[in-house]
C-alpha cells in the first residue's frame, strides 16, 4: 500500500488502497467532466479485462487507469492502447524485464522461465507468459473522442502462483521486487509523451512494431467475422494486425490473438 503516495506523474493522480476497478472509477469521473487524471490502486475486488473477463489483481501490482479528453477523432482510438502497451513495455523493460507487445494488449515475457512451471512458452497455448492487459474504454463522436480510459493491470510484485494460469510478474521475472512508484511513473509519463498531440501520436505504431513480440509470427486470430489464420506482416493505422493468408492479406481490426509454434 501506499504506491501512489508522492508518485510524480503527469496526471493528477487518485490513489485508493482498494477499489472495485479503477476503470470503472475512471468512468464516473469521467462523467463528471474531469480530465487527465490517474486512478491507482493496490488492490481491485472487481475488476475486468475485455469482453467481461475477469481480472485478477490482488494487493501488489500496479493497476491504473488514465482518464483524457484527447482532441483527436474515434478511429485513432487504439493508438492510445498501443501506446499503452510500449510504455509498459519500456517501464518494465527499465525494471529489467524483457518484454514484449503481443497484439494488440498484452505484454509478456517469451523465452526459458528458468525454473518456473511456464519454461515452456506454448503452456498456455498462447506463447509467452501474461504481464500486463489493457482495456481502454471511451465514449465520444466519430470526428472526436470524449472521453478515454486506458487501464493497464501489471503483474508487478506478485507470486505467480497468485495468478491465473500462464500470468508472470515482474518480481518473479526479475527476482527481487520492483519499486512500484518507480514503475508507475515511468509508465505514466511514457504514456503522456507518446499521445502528447496527434504528430507524437504518429511516433505509436513504429514503436510498437520495434517491442512486437507477435509480427513476424504465426498467428490465429479469433475475430467477431471468424478466425483468422495466418502470418503476421504488420500494424497498421489505427492499430490493425495485417496478416498474410492462404486467401491473401487480410487487416484485422479486434480479436484474440494466438501465436503458433513456427
Ligand atoms: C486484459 O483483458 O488483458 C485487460 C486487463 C485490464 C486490467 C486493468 S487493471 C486496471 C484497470 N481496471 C480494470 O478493471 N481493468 C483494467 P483480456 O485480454 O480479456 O485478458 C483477460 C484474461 O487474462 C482473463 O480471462 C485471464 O485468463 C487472464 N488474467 C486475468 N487476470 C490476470 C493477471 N493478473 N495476469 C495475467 N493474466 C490474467
Amino acid at each position: 500500500p501506499g504506491i501512489a503516495f508522492g508518485l510524480d506523474a503527469p496526471y493528477s493522480v487518485e490513489y485508493r488502497d482498494r477499489i472495485a476497478s479503477t476503470n470503472e472509477r475512471a468512468r464516473e469521473l469521467a462523467t463528471e467532466g474531469a480530465a487527465d487524471v490517474a486512478v491507482v490502486a493496490d488492490e481491485q475486488t472487481g475488476s475486468r479485462g475485455r469482453l467481461d473477463r475477469e481480472w485478477v489483481a490482488p494487493s501488489g501490482g500496479v493497476w491504473l487507469s488514465v482518464l483524457t479528453r484527447p482532441d483527436v477523432p474515434t478511429a485513432r482510438a487504439p493508438l492510445f492502447t498501443l501506446a499503452a502497451a510500449v510504455a509498459t513495455t519500456d517501464a518494465a523493460r527499465e525494471a529489467g524485464v524483457d518484454a514484449r507487445i503481443k497484439w494488440p494488449n498484452d505484454v509478456l515475457v517469451e523465452g526459458d522461465g528458468g525454473d518456473s512451471e511456464e519454461a515452456d512458452p506454448d503452456a498456455t497455448g498462447r506463447g509467452g507468459r501474461k504481464l500486463a492487459g489493457i482495456l481502454t474504454e471511451m465514449e465520444g463522436e466519430a470526428d472526436r473522442v470524449g472521453w478515454l480510459v486506458v487501464g493497464v493491470g501489471v503483474n508487478a510484485n506478485l507470486d505467480p502462483e497468485a495468478l491465473p494460469a500462464g500470468a508472470t510478474s515482474l518480481s518473479a521475472e526479475r527476482g527481487e521486487p520492483v519499486d512500484r512508484r518507480r514503475f508507475a511513473a515511468t509508465l505514466l509519463e511514457r504514456y503522456a509523451e507518446l499521445t502528447a498531440s496527434p504528430e507524437a501520436l504518429d511516433a505509436v505504431l513504429p514503436a510498437w512494431r520495434e517491442r512486437a513480440a507477435t509480427l513476424g509470427r504465426r498467428v490465429r486470430v479469433d475475430t467477431a467475422d471468424g478466425v483468422v489464420e495466418g502470418t503476421a506482416v504488420d500494424v497498421a493505422e489505427p492499430g490493425a494486425l495485417v496478416v498474410d493468408t492462404d486467401e491473401g492479406r487480410r487487416r484485422v481490426h479486434a480479436g484474440d490473438c494466438e501465436h503458433l509454434r513456427d
